[in-house]
């Protein structure tokens, strides 16, 4: 059966158990947003002028050199100021107005989901939009582009950081007790736009299929889940997405 063959059936398979299901778990990673024009952690390198976006993005680094840490951010919060959620977010805004029991897990920080109009979004790494202060906890929404360096904590003066999850920090509590609460009983996972490197997250996958879910994933290129989800669809999330959720009367 040719590729193309094999991807039209596959994609039938996947649209008539997305119809079935009474509770889905979507998972996404930087590659949903890449045709907003949100830079991946792995396109270019994963790097930022010099630096391995995964060594800026960890504690030491902040405590190390909080101004290169909020250039950093504050270049991310310029890229993201100017660019718009995609038909693929749009297409989960869909499947969650049709589905009983949904929710969308993202690893990504740039807001897009909810911008599109999801509504049951865990942000499994945060929001580049909100900053906690590390000395009072007080987290609050700062949508400044930049963010004048250093900012300040409104409540007790401490300098704030991104309210996001660094390498080496664990995820919040609450967030993974709903996410794996979700995982541990849905009908169908769709893991879309994700390498599968970053721990939890990429074992969430697995962990749904042990519990009984039917686990498909939309991936530019294979990762290294690939072989054991129930179907992979290799292609553009902003081509196959859609398709998944379109009504069966409308052409494939
Ligand atoms: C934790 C927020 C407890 C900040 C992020 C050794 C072994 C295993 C694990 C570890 C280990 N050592 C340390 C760890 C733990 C570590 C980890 O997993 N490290 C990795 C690098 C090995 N994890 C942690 O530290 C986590 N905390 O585990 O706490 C603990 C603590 C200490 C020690 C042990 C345990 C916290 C992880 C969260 C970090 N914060 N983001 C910020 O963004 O600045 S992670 C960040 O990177 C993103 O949120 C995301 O999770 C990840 C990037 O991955 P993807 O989203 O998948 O993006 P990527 O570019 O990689 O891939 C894109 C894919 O899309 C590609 O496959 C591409 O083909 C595809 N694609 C591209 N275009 C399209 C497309 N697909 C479809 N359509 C397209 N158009
Ligand atoms: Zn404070």
């Amino acid at each position: 059966m040719s590729r193309s063959d094999q991807l039209a059936e596959n994609m039938a398979l996947v649209r008539e158990k997305l119809r079935q299901a009474r509770r889905i778990v979507v998972l996404t990673g930087a590659g949903i947003s890449a045709e907003s024009g949100v830079p991946t952690f792995r396109g270019a390198g994963g790097l930022w002028r010099e630096y391995r976006a995964t060594d800026l993005a960890t504690p030491e680094a902040f405590a190390r050199n909080p101004r290169l840490v909020w250039e950093f951010y504050n270049y991310r919060r310029e890229v993201l100021a100017s660019v718009k959620p995609n038909v693929a977010h749009k297409a989960l805004v869909t499947l969650e107005n049709r589905t009983p029991d949904f929710v969308l897990l993202t690893q990504n920080i740039d807001g897009l989901h909810q911008a599109a109009g999801s509504r049951a979004v865990v942000e499994l790494h945060g929001n580049i939009w909100w900053v906690r202060c590390p000395q009072c906890g007080r987290r609050s929404e700062d949508r400044r582009v930049p963010i004048p360096y250093p900012p300040h904590c409104d409540a007790c003066g401490a300098m704030v950081r991104p309210d996001v999850v660094w390498f080496g920090e664990s995820l919040d509590a609450h967030v993974l007790q709903t996410a794996y609460a979700k995982l541990g009983q849905c009908d169908v996972m769709v893991v879309i736009g994700t390498s599968g490197v970053v721990q939890p997250a990429a074992s969430m996958g697995l962990y749904a299929q042990e519990h009984g879910a039917f686990v498909v994933e939309v991936n530019l290129e294979p990762t290294p889940y690939s072989r054991a989800f129930n179907v992979s669809l290799l292609g553009k999330a902003g081509d196959l997405v859609p398709r998944l959720v379109q009504d069966s009367g409308e052409p494939s």
